[in-house]
């Protein structure tokens, strides 16, 4: 059977469809996985991982056979797509049925920010309720007006669950959609306009800090910003600034700038709520992402296509 080389994890469920193609050599087994490569790279096509762990240099330079990287996840800032093209290499990702999971996240954020959902519970749970009285009174969710950054599959689909909540939808990316938001074509111009600022763009160098000082204190004193896409698209020193001087309000983070690393600042913060990069982490929507990152790797197998190739290798397969 051909070799499959994976980095980080993989559940039961792909490990038993792939067993069935493949023999699997995960890299957490192996003591020194580069000098594993050294001896055994050479005939290996395919490399399974994830968007946190993306395939190092070092791994890639010792496959000189490689042909597909599956990548659990839609996010794929952590892999060279240059490198991928110029080598030939097909890498595929795992679009869309991720979008509902990631976009009800937002949603809890947005929700336990607004309603303090994390002091109220302490406060029912901790007897405080019993012995001080209720607890203070929170903020509404309800008729925001909400900014989004990255109007792409997740954006969309943010948009769509805010509906419920009557919210007032503005969104920036680099070109106008077919959707039925306000388009702002200048983010701190958006900024200053709304109150819940969203960022669902993808991370890499071209939204680098695109969150700066300057659209936080455009967000204002108000202003919640809720970051579900990639720790580097927010300035998290100037953000935990703004936070600390109360030019920006509140924020809720699912990313970080140095994962799993979350700086002390945030942590001991009240108008923060933070969740460990959970975005899509459900038993349904990770099963779903599995499958699909097993569906790619079959296909190549079988003929040499792919099922979500990334769009820039997408005229490399039918
Ligand atoms: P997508 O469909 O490709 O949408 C990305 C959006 O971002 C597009 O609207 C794009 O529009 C916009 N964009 C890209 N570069 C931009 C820039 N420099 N400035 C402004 N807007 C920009 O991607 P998706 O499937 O929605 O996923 C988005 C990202 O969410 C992923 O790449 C990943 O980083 C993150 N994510 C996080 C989690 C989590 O667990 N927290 C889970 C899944 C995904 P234009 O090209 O017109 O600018
Ligand atoms: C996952 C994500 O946490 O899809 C993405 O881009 O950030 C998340 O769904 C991650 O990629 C799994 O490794």
């Amino acid at each position: 059977m051909p070799d499959l080389f994976v980095i980080g994890g993989i559940t039961d469920a792909m490990r038993a469809r792939l067993e069935t193609a493949f023999t699997i050599h995960m890299a957490s087994d192996m003591d020194d996985p580069e000098a594993w490569l050294d001896a055994n790279g050479a005939g290996i096509a395919h490399v399974a991982t994830n968007g946190h762990d993306g395939v190092k240099r070092a791994y890639t330079d010792r496959l000189p056979d490689l042909r597909m990287i599956s990548c659990y996840g839609v996010g794929y800032d952590a892999i060279d797509t240059d490198l991928c093209r110029e080598r030939g290499v097909v890498l595929t990702h795992t679009p869309n049925v991720l979008n509902a999971e990631v976009a009800a996240t937002t949603l809890l954020l947005m929700l336990m920010c607004y309603r303090n959902a994390l002091h109220d519970e302490a406060h029912a749970r901790s007897g405080a309720w019993e012995r001080d009285g209720n607890a203070p009174l929170s903020r509404s969710a309800e008729g925001r007006k909400v900014g989004i950054l990255g109007m792409g599959r997740i954006g969309q689909e943010i948009a769509h669950k805010l509906a419920p909540f009557d919210a007032d939808i503005s969104y920036h990316s680099r070109s106008k959609k077919d959707v039925p938001y306000t388009y702002v074509s200048d983010l701190k111009e958006m900024a200053r306009d709304v109150e819940v600022l969203i960022c669902i763009t993808p991370g890499g160098p071209s939204t680098e800090k695109l969150v700066n000082a300057e659209v936080m204190e455009a967000l204002g004193p108000e202003g919640l910003l809720i970051n579900v896409s990639r720790g580097s698209v927010v300035d998290e020193a100037a953000m935990i600034d703004a936070l600390q001087s109360g030019k920006l309000g509140m924020a809720g983070l699912d990313v970080f700038e140095q994962e799993p690393h979350i700086p002390d600042a945030l942590k001991a913060m009240s108008n923060v709520v933070l969740l460990p990069h959970v975005g899509s982490a459900t038993v349904e929507t990770r099963a779903a992402m599995g499958s699909l990152v097993v569906d790619n790797l079959l296909k190549h197998l079988e003929d040499g296509g792919a099922i979500s190739p990334v769009p820039e290798c997408a005229d490399m397969v039918t």
